[in-house]
């Protein structure tokens, strides 16, 4: 061989092993930042004080103990193939479902669901006071006197532990950093309110957040899907909504299309029961999901409901005949009325795995809107920027608690100073 290429092998030989090597080693040095900075938010969260226990009346109390098991002890729809049936093929017309049985008595009085203005002032100060400590830990870097390049690393991995995404944490940290009003300002409100700005431009300030059913022109009745992986809040959120619309004055039908176990369609008629709304569900576990939507659209159309919402069975991304399963309960459905409105529910909780579901539910069945639950329990409220960022569909609602009006739509500017706070 000749020398020359002797001595071109050798380089290349030495280049591919410091690559490696200073890949290994930033590598390292990235987990440990992460590490300090978990350390740090675990830090600025301890200091902050609980946020206040929802109260449910008893009836929630009820609800939550006798039919919402948790979600790791659920079977998975469709896993036991055995006891299924097998759904309906879908060119037939949808089998119906099984009658209903005697609908759960109403309560004498129905209750009056709290009004979306006050949910928002006191789901703004809950928000607040929940473990959600990102912003806090960012202003407390950014309001030192010198800020070094080791601050800089700080901020750039509070964002990304905050699951507030890459590609969101590189482009703050490069406009706070050439931003001169951070390096030499230390006034901290001036400090705070260009923090703010910036959280505010990331979050989508003047993002159309409405459902499609508060839209001008919106279908009569609207038809609202809930979707998404086991135990996220899709039931829980369903009957959340249907006080919401209850308290805009809004005639509201409830599918229970989760089929697999009888307890899910008990749990939404224990919601439905306490704001007299209308519960179509199928007795029988594991009928098929998409004849109950079909008859719970039928009905809507019947009563000139203004919406309807169908909550399903959870499922995992990676099962395919599920996710197909979700695409023929949407079909069938159209078959009565077109649904208007598919909306993923995601669990705050679950950070960067809530980011590969969403994609995943998102190219199968198409989502119109997200709806963040236990945000009352995360310290990662970031996912909020990276799932927009990342599907381009808008957060439409946040579940603050478990309480029956722990529910609102979404306000950047409440979230962003929430998290500041
Ligand atoms: N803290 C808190 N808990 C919530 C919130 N939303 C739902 N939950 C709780 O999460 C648990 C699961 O809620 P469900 O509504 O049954 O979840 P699901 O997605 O319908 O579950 P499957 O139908 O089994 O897939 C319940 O204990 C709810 O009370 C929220 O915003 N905050
Ligand atoms: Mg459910």
């Amino acid at each position: 061989m000749e020398p020359n290429s002797i001595l071109a092998v050798v380089a290349v030989v030495i280049v591919v092993a410091a690559l490696i090597v200073g890949g290994y080693l930033m590598d390292r040095s990235r987990k440990r930042r992460i590490a300090r900075a978990e350390e740090r938010i675990k830090a600025d969260a301890a200091s902050v004080p609980p946020a206040a226990t929802p109260e449910p009346t008893p009836a929630e109390s009820a609800t939550a103990s006798e039919s919402e098991p948790k979600s790791e002890s659920k079977h998975e729809p469709g896993e036991d193939a055995g006891s299924a049936p097998a759904p309906a093929a879908e060119s037939a017309a949808p089998a119906p479902a099984e009658p209903a049985p005697a609908p759960a008595p109403a309560p004498a009085k129905a209750e009056t669901p709290e009004s979306v203005g006050s949910r928002l002032t006191r789901l703004k100060a809950k928000l607040a006071k929940s473990a959600n400590p990102f912003g806090k830990a960012l202003f407390a870097i950014l309001t030192k006197d010198h800020l070094t390049e080791a601050d800089w690393e700080d901020v750039e991995d509070t964002l990304l532990l905050a699951d507030v995404g890459a590609e969101a944490a590189e482009q703050l940290v490069d406009e706070l950093r050439s931003d001169a009003r951070v390096t030499g300002e230390k006034d901290p409100a001036a400090v705070r309110e260009m923090l703010r700005g910036k959280l505010l431009d990331l979050v989508g300030r003047d993002t159309d957040r409405r459902l499609n059913v508060n839209k001008p022109g919106a279908a009569k009745p609207s038809v609202i899907m809930m979707v998404g992986v086991n135990g996220t809040g899709k039931t829980t959120t369903a009957g959340k909504l249907a006080r919401l619309f209850v308290a805009d004055g809004k005639s509201v039908v409830l599918g229970a299309a989760d089929t697999f176990r009888a307890a899910a369609a008990d749990q939404l008629e224990t919601w439905g029961a306490r704001v007299d709304v209308p519960v179509v569900r199928s007795d029988k576990d594991g009928a098929d999901p998409a004849s109950v939507a079909f008859d719970a659209a039928a009905r809507a159309k019947e009563a000139d409901a203004d919406v309807l919402i169908i909550d399903t069975a959870g499922r995992l991304q990676n099962k395919a005949n599920l996710m197909d399963e979700l695409g023929k309960i949407r079909r069938v459905t159209e078959k009565n009325l077109p649904v208007d409105e598919v909306l993923l529910v995601l669990d705050a909780t679950t950070g960067q795995n809530g980011m590969a579901q969403a994609k995943v539910f998102a190219e199968a069945i198409g989502i119109t809107g997200i709806v963040l639950s236990k945000l009352d329990g995360s310290a990662r409220g970031g996912i909020v920027i990276s799932v927009q960022k990342e599907l381009g569909v808008p957060v439409k609602l946040v579940g603050l608690g478990e309480g029956p009006d722990d529910l609102a739509p979404f306000d950047p500017e409440g979230f962003v100073d929430g998290i500041l706070a």
